[in-house]
């Protein structure tokens, strides 16, 4: 892969990211009508994380979004009627009007695993994922993502420790914005750079943190309403 990225590049990030903040500010005024059905995750503020970490795979690669992942499911190309239908559970969404939120996916097309609420349950879903296309000889990787809170769970740790063990193609990016629900992240985890939690599993890392990128609740853009 070339070092650096082309005017083309550029563009095509700042367009998906202006359209990840179109589609939450949508979102954010049906939520305000009560058109969505259950909570909205609104991930105003961390567009760039899932828009610049879903550009960097190719088409054939797999991710399964997390709660504040929807900039990645545009890069992946799923249209903003289907993510808006989904939340507001209609009959004419992916998943049918069966479910809300983000959990929908769309394993022949765009090959998107289709999240569950249980956090981190998605780390051995796609290690699992990276490991089945290596074995079928296809060169993918296999993305998704985790918050500060959800790397607290069991499964984080299994899934990682999994992962790492079989050398799984498989990439994992952990946002910390410094909350998990009302619980701030120095009262959750011990470390004061989470991607050290990579070392425990001889994971290779990268820190990658603006100073005030996110400051907290009251910073950040998120309408209170929202989780
Ligand atoms: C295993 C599990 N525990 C609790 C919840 C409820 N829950 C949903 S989002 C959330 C906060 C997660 O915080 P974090 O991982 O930091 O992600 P953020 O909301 O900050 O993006 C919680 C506790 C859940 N979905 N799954
Ligand atoms: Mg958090």
């Amino acid at each position: 892969m070339k070092k650096g990225l082309t005017r083309q590049q550029y563009l095509d990030l700042y367009h998906y990211m202006r359209l990840n903040r179109a589609v939450e500010d949508t979102m954010v005024k049906l939520f305000r009508q009560n058109k969505i059905v259950g909570g909205l995750y609104s991930s105003l503020g961390q567009e760039a994380i899932s828009v610049g970490s879903a550009y960097a795979l190719e088409k054939k690669d797999w991710l399964a979004p997390m709660i504040r992942n929807i900039g990645a499911l545009l890069v992946k190309g799923v249209p903003p009627r289907d993510i808006f239908m989904q939340h507001m559970a209609k009959y004419d969404s992916p998943t049918k009007g069966k479910d809300g939120t983000s959990h929908f996916g769309d394993l022949d097309n765009l090959h998107i695993v289709s999240p569950i609420s249980m956090l981190g349950d998605l780390i051995p879903v796609m290690a699992g994922v990276a490991i089945a296309g290596r074995y079928l000889g296809q060169k993918i990787v296999a993305m998704t993502w985790i918050g500060d809170g959800g790397s607290s769970t069991g499964v984080f740790h299994e899934g990682l420790n999994f992962a790492a063990t079989q050398k799984a193609p498989f990439v994992l990016i952990l946002e910390n914005n410094l909350w998990a629900y009302s619980t701030p992240v120095r009262r959750q985890v011990p470390l004061e750079n989470l991607a050290d939690r990579a070392k425990a599993y001889g994971i290779h890392r990268r820190r990658q943190r603006r100073r005030g990128d996110v400051q907290d609740r009251q910073g950040s853009r998120r309408p209170r309403a929202c989780r």
